[in-house]
């Protein structure tokens, strides 16, 4: 079996739907894109003054090693125009990678994403694609970590799109 994959995708400059869309484009010629949720839009986290957010979390399947396929999606990331200067400013996109099997790496890549658990715009769509899946850190169900989520947060997350592609 190979290992399941999580990845998340966010944009909040530029065309945000039409930005999650050619991620996955350039995704797909790394990766098989085995399972894709809705489009959220949700409130920035962190630095508040800046547009909001269009997320999404997919499933993909790939031979690439973890720190491979961070290179790819940063390279991605580059390709699809976002600039990288001031941390957390506003990104055309942004390409992480959540959950590759149960690895827990504390390199240049850092495994599980350690802010997953605290962001609703993660979990939530996370939760919609693959809500059994255990965090093997916290060692709870996707499920679990969304209910334990402080209900505020979830108010801050919109169902935009269920159209997927
Ligand atoms: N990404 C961040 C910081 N804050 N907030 C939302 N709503 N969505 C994001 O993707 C996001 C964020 C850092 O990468
Ligand atoms: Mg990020
Ligand atoms: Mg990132």
């Amino acid at each position: 079996m190979s290992e399941r994959i999580f990845v998340s995708l966010g944009s909040n400059l530029g065309d945000r739907e039409n930005n999650l869309s050619k991620a996955r484009e350039e995704i797909q010629k790394i990766a098989k894109i085995i399972g894709v949720s809705s489009v959220y839009e949700t409130e920035p986290v962190g630095y508040k003054e800046q547009t909001k957010f269009y997320n999404q979390v997919i499933e993909i399947q790939t031979s690439l090693a973890p720190e491979i396929l961070l290179e790819k999606c940063l390279e991605i990331e580059t390709r699809l125009g976002r600039v990288r200067t001031i941390k957390n400013r506003s990104r055309c996109i942004d390409i992480d990678i959540l959950l590759y099997g149960d690895k827990i790496i504390k390199q240049h890549i850092i495994l599980p994403h350690p802010r997953m658990t605290e962001r609703a715009f993660v979990l939530i769509p996370f939760a919609e694609i693959a809500k059994e899946i255990v965090h093997p850190e916290k060692k709870q169900t996707i499920a679990l970590l969304l209910e334990q989520l402080a209900k505020e947060k979830l108010s801050e997350v919109i169902l935009i799109s269920n159209k997927h592609k």
